[in-house]
């Protein structure tokens, strides 16, 4: 048996546009994901998340199913455009409402809130207008944005994530076009990059400047990194996976925990990867209270021979822009996959753990996501006996806990993607990663094996 320490905080999470539904409900704005969604082609069968969950009409009974749980946090998102429809300007209320209850909830039932601010779901009306990420004053907006949460729920919420996965948001969102807003280049992800840096920049200042010191929370960003395994030991490779990891984390993690991009983006992205101001930098730079890791898979990277044609790099798998990091990705074909193809690789948390540990002078980190999507669930009774996704949480907690008390890693926490069976993005409804199954026709919640384990893990704080 291995426990956990004392105030480990056992959670699981979701994201607005996942989970709630209620699409055009009570004064919701749309926002790019669901153009996106409705865009014929860009969704697995066209799903959109119209409906999803139906979270915002479940919201008690999904409370009861944490309580059942004996989750001691739950990490949800708000949505932009359901508190401000147009990005900007006037604020409805009903939004305000919806938040307040289920923040309310969770508190009676003991359970403490973490709230993102932005999970990829841009009020429709600030891309339009404005170019969204593209334009350096969303900042600013998202800062008002931000400011409103503090000041209408922070009495309460006292865990603050500014941006989740900004690497999506930029790589997926603007370089790949598989997330929304759809776009395909070599330089917007750069600077979308930059700006989302500057959005977490600037919340945490108004965070800190004006809420800080009387609501006595915490605020920090978190970000997805796969590991980067050298293919063989040797120093090219090595330097191969290093720099994949730069690409990946020390893009979004650097700047804020170093005061600038990493090195060898600077010198393989040149004039493409935008230079902070004085101002930004210092504001960016020390910018977050914890680390915020996501977690799920590992590749191994090697470096390209030296006749390698540019361009031939697996843009897909790999993390970042594949032509400027020129890491060549490939896997062991001995190694599990989940459904949707990643590797299942727990001793990788370990060294991701070790990496972040090292690389950015001990902070305290928190596992915001890590899970895995199995095939078959959409059958109810296949999802019950998901003993595979048992297996899959136990050995990453296992990895973890390994890290902590082993390699003296400050890891204060662990989320499961997800409470819930939801909308997988471009993926639509094909992947579930719950530890309740969804029933997306009649919307009945059933617990899978894994819920159960996760219930006995948390109450003996132990695995
Ligand atoms: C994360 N990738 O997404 C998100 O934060 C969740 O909303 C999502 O449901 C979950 O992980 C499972 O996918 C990711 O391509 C999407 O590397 C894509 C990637 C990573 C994370």
């Amino acid at each position: 048996m291995k426990t956990f320490p004392n105030d480990f905080v056992w959670g699981a999470a979701t994201a607005a546009y996942q989970v709630e539904g209620a699409w055009q409900t009570a004064g919701r704005g749309p926002s790019i994901w669901d153009a996106f969604a409705h865009t014929p082609g860009k969704t697995h069968l066209g799903h959109t998340a119209d409906v999803t969950c139906d979270h915002y009409h479940h919201l008690e009974e999904d409370v009861a199913l944490m309580k059942a749980m004996g989750l001691k946090a739950y990490r949800f998102s708000i949505a932009w455009s359901r508190l401000l429809p147009q990005g900007r300007g006037s604020v409805n209320e009903a939004g305000v409402a919806f938040y307040n209850r289920l923040i309310d909830a969770l508190l009676a039932n003991g359970i403490i809130p973490w709230v993102t601010l932005y999970h990829w779901d841009l009020p429709l009306a600030l891309q339009m207008e404005l170019d969204g990420l593209l334009n350096p004053a969303i900042a600013e907006h998202f800062a008002r944005y931000a400011e409103l949460c503090f000041e209408r729920f922070g009495d309460r919420v006292k865990h603050w994530i500014t941006l989740n996965e900004p690497w999506c948001s930029a790589v997926l969102g603007h370089g790949l076009g598989f997330f929304a807003p759809g776009r395909t280049s070599t330089t917007e992800p750069y600077l979308a990059a930059h700006n989302l840096l500057r959005m977490h920049g600037r919340a945490v200042a108004v965070y800190r400047r004006k809420f800080q010191a009387v609501q006595r929370g915490v605020i920090g960003i978190t970000n997805n990194c796969d590991w980067r395994e050298p293919k063989t030991n040797t120093v090219a490779d090595q330097t191969a996976a290093e720099r994949g990891l730069e690409f990946f984390l020390g893009w979004f993690a650097d700047p804020i925990y170093r005061g600038d991009y990493p090195d060898s983006m600077r010198a393989r992205v040149g004039g493409r990867l935008p230079q902070f101001t004085a101002e930004d930098r210092v504001q960016i730079l020390g910018s977050s209270d914890f680390f915020g890791l996501n977690h799920y898979t590992a590749m191994y990277a090697s470096e390209p021979a030296p006749d390698a044609p540019i361009g031939h790099l697996s843009p897909a798998g790999n993390g970042g822009m594949a032509e400027d990091q020129q890491v060549v990705l490939s896997e062991d074909p001995a190694w599990e996959k989940t459904d949707l193809g990643w590797n299942i690789t727990p001793w990788a948390c370990r060294k991701m753990l070790r990496w972040i540990h090292d690389r950015y002078a001990h902070p305290p980190i928190y596992i915001l996501e890590n899970g895995c999507a199995l095939p078959g669930e959409e059958d109810v009774a296949v999802a019950r006996q998901d003993e595979r996704r048992t297996a899959y949480l136990r050995s990453y907690l296992e990895a973890a806990h390994a890290a902590i008390t082993e390699d003296g890693v400050d890891l204060r926490g662990y989320f499961v993607w997800s409470l819930l069976d939801n909308f997988e993005w471009a993926f639509g409804y094909s992947k579930r990663f719950g530890l309740h199954h969804v029933d997306f026709t009649t919307g009945c919640r059933t617990p899978k094996h894994s819920a159960r384990w996760y219930a006995a893990a948390i109450r003996g704080n132990s695995i």
